[in-house]
């Protein structure tokens, strides 16, 4: 059961917002087998993200980071299910989307690295830290209720 439980933090970026992808992603997710366990539309604070990415703080490109953030709502959601973090990464595809595959979100959506419209976490422990940035415990449901056959 406890793999079952793995959950990611996915964010749908400034840009993929604008550019209408927030249900083609939600779709991917969704149909791929994963739980939403937690979402929520917000422009988020230039802490937050500087907290969200902290490891790049020193790289050159982080002041446009912040700037590309910051430019619009976010959404950002959590997904629950075996495997979750690597999965969810090989449907984003690479960093830069000139690396991504077809079939994958950043391959199929976008050309830019400054402009690769979601982000997922990158391993177990980054997931749980940056869930905990971004959500409050009581904001995510559990499906623990629900009837076994919802559980794959
Ligand atoms: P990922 O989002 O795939 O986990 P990352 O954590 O290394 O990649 O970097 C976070 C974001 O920073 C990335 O999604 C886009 C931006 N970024 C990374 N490398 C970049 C670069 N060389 N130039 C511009 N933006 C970059
Ligand atoms: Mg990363």
């Amino acid at each position: 059961m406890a793999e079952q439980k793995e959950r990611t933090f996915i964010a749908i970026k400034p840009d993929g917002v604008q550019r209408g992808i927030i249900g083609e992603v939600i779709k991917r997710f969704e149909t791929k087998g994963f739980k939403l366990v937690g979402m929520k539309m917000l422009h988020a604070p230039q802490d937050l993200l500087e907290q969200h990415y902290i490891d790049l703080k020193e790289r050159p490109f982080f002041p446009t980071l912040m700037k590309y953030m910051t430019s619009g709502p976010v959404v950002a959601m959590v997904w629950e299910g075996k495997g979750a973090v690597k999965t969810g990464r090989v449907m984003l595809g690479e960093t830069n989307p000139a690396d991504s595959k077809p079939g994958t979100i950043r391959g199929d959506f976008c050309i830019d690295v400054s402009k690769n419209i979601i982000h997922g976490s990158d391993s177990v422990d980054s997931a749980n830290t940056e869930i905990s940035l971004w959500f409050k415990e009581g904001d995510l449901c559990s499906y623990s209720s629900c009837a076994a056959s919802w559980l794959y």
